[in-house]
């Protein structure tokens, strides 16, 4: 069956993916589900830019449409957040080099509404950046979020300077963005991989067992 939500993401059709979305939301749709048929929506137009039938321009408006949706969805997620009882706190950005935040916003709206103290840096964050703001807020968490395969070795950097600054034994890092998987996750040194929100905030608060 066609799935209006995800099409109209694909096309850049604003107003009708709007109206999609509140309609879903007023069905009482999980907001996660919303999301997940959105970003299928935004893979195809990343094929599509592969494909040189998108361009640039169109990858901007895709980022700008789904952020508008995300307005609309964002209340509802924060009230579906996974209550714990473990405080922890936690550093999270986008890795050097890379300007997209879209999932890491969704990722920290959720952590938020489960009772995370989130230090969020931003995007193009410096391996130094990471450790200062880690040592200013004493984080037990370290997130890193990247899309672009390219930015791998700047997570890499950081979890080494993690190493050399001898935190790598007090904060636990947590990894995700399309540019990872569970082995590169590994491979760099990281704790875990998550390849969404929810298992996002399920790791982090198995980390502070
Ligand atoms: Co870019 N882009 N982009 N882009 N862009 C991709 C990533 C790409 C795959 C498109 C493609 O070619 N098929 C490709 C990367 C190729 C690669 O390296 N393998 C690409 C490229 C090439 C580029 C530029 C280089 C294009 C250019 O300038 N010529 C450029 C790079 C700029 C830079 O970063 N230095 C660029 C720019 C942009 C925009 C700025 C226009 C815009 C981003 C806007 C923004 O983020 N504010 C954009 C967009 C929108 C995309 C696509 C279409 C969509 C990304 C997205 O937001 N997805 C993307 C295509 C694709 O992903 N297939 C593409 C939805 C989002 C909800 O999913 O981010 O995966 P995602 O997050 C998920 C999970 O991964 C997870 O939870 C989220 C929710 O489920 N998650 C975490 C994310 N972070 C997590 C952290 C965690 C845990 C889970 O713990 C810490």
């Amino acid at each position: 069956m066609a799935d209006e939500l995800l099409d109209a993401m694909a096309n850049l059709e604003r107003s009708k993916l709007l109206e999609n979305v509140k309609k879903e939301i007023k069905k009482g749709e999980d907001p996660l589900e919303i999301i997940d048929r959105l970003s299928q929506g935004l893979k195809i137009v990343g094929d599509l830019y592969d494909k040189k039938e998108y361009f640039l321009a169109e990858l901007i408006t895709a980022g700008e449409i789904f952020q508008n949706a995300f307005q609309e969805i964002k209340p509802v997620l924060e009230k579906k957040g996974l209550k714990t009882q473990v405080k922890g706190k936690i550093v999270i950005g986008t890795v050097r080099g890379d300007l997209h935040d879209i999932g890491k916003n969704i990722v920290i709206t959720m952590l938020v509404s489960s009772g995370f103290y989130v230090e969020d840096l931003g995007v193009d964050v410096t391996p130094e950046r990471f450790i200062e703001a880690i040592r200013e807020v004493n984080a037990d968490i370290l997130g890193m979020s990247a899309l672009l395969t390219v930015a791998l070795e700047a997570a890499k950097e950081t979890i080494k300077l993690l190493e050399k600054d001898n935190l790598k034994d007090k904060v636990k890092v947590i990894c995700g963005g399309a540019a990872f998987d569970e082995n590169t996750a590994k491979k760099i040194g990281a704790d875990a991989y998550a390849k969404d929100p929810l298992e996002a905030v399920k790791i982090c608060q198995k980390f502070l067992e």
